[in-house]
């Protein structure tokens, strides 16, 4: 399966991206911290590349904690500023700031060289859809300012939003590049909600998730779903949840479209406790 994803907005969005960079002292690119290689655009990298860049590893929450270290850790030995942070509620916020500031600082040092007032940091926030650029703003702001939601492409034009006295931030919205053409790829991104629901199968996306949690977190999948074993193929495994969850259709078939649906919902919302992709 490999996935078109590319809305009409998008290359607006690119356009608009690229003209507002030149604007910008630092880039500050989300990945999640779940799959924190999978959601890299290397377009919007490609964009930043005279940009001083940090990579922010949100929804550090669901993840698990000793593998965000080891993403991180692995993105630092390539040379890049990381931090991981959970935008519901600000932890790792701090840590977000000071490495703004650090980015910052050459260019601050120059201005007062120059005997000019040191303005505020100019910050673009990007990343691929739904990945919490909005909740992050809003979170490091302490106020709703940018609009949010579950689904991806909730931001569309441009939204400056001034922080502190010295940062200013630019949300942005989510880019994605036109094909992925990795399968394993492109079901984690389905998964996580960056790609458009029209993009994907349901049903594949939920025996890849049966997969992973086999893999990962069996103990969650027999738990959460009353399954005493998992010696099962992935299908068979799906049909039992549909079994045990009452999914039935009208004549007595299973109603595996609403299986699916909730159990990638359930993922989603953190239900299934944490997990790592990557
Ligand atoms: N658990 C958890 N959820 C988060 C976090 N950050 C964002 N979210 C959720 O992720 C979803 C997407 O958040 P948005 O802030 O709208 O994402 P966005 O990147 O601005 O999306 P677009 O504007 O569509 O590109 C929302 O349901 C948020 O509540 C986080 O750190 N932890
Ligand atoms: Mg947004």
């Amino acid at each position: 399966m490999s996935i078109n994803w590319y809305p009409g907005h998008m290359v607006k969005a690119r356009r608009e991206i690229e003209e507002n960079i030149k604007l910008v002292d630092i880039a500050v690119i989300l990945l999640d911290a779940r799959a924190p290689f999978s959601c890299r655009n290397q377009d919007l990298e490609k964009i930043a590349r005279n940009t001083k860049m940090i990579f922010v590893l949100n929804k550090r929450d669901l993840a698990y904690p000793a593998m965000t270290r080891r993403y991180a850790a692995s993105l630092k030995k390539q040379g890049y500023l990381v931090a991981a942070m959970d935008s519901t509620n600000g932890k790792g916020a701090g840590e977000v700031l000071e490495l703004i500031n650090q980015a910052y600082q050459e260019r601050a040092e120059a201005m007062k060289v120059k005997g000019r007032r040191v303005r505020a940091a100019r910050v673009m926030v990007m990343g691929v859809p739904n990945i919490g650029k909005s909740t992050f703003l809003n979170c490091l702001v302490g106020k709703k300012m940018a609009r949010t939601g579950a689904k991806p492409g909730i931001t569309r034009g441009k939204q400056w939003i001034r922080v502190r006295e010295d940062i200013e931030f630019l949300d942005t919205p989510g880019l994605m590049w036109p094909k992925i053409s990795v399968e394993e790829q492109g079901l984690k991104l389905a998964l996580l909600s960056i790609v458009g629901e029209k993009s994907y199968s349901e049903y594949d996306v939920s025996l890849y998730l049966i997969r992973l949690l086999k893999e990962k977190s069996p103990q969650t999948l027999k738990d959460k779903f009353k399954l005493d074993d998992l010696d099962q193929a992935d299908e068979e495994i799906l049909n039992r949840i549909a079994r045990g969850r009452g999914h039935l259709l009208k004549g007595g078939n299973l109603d595996l479209d609403k299986t699916c649906t909730s159990l990638i919902q359930d993922f989603r919302k953190g239900n299934l406790g944490r997990i790592s992709l990557d």
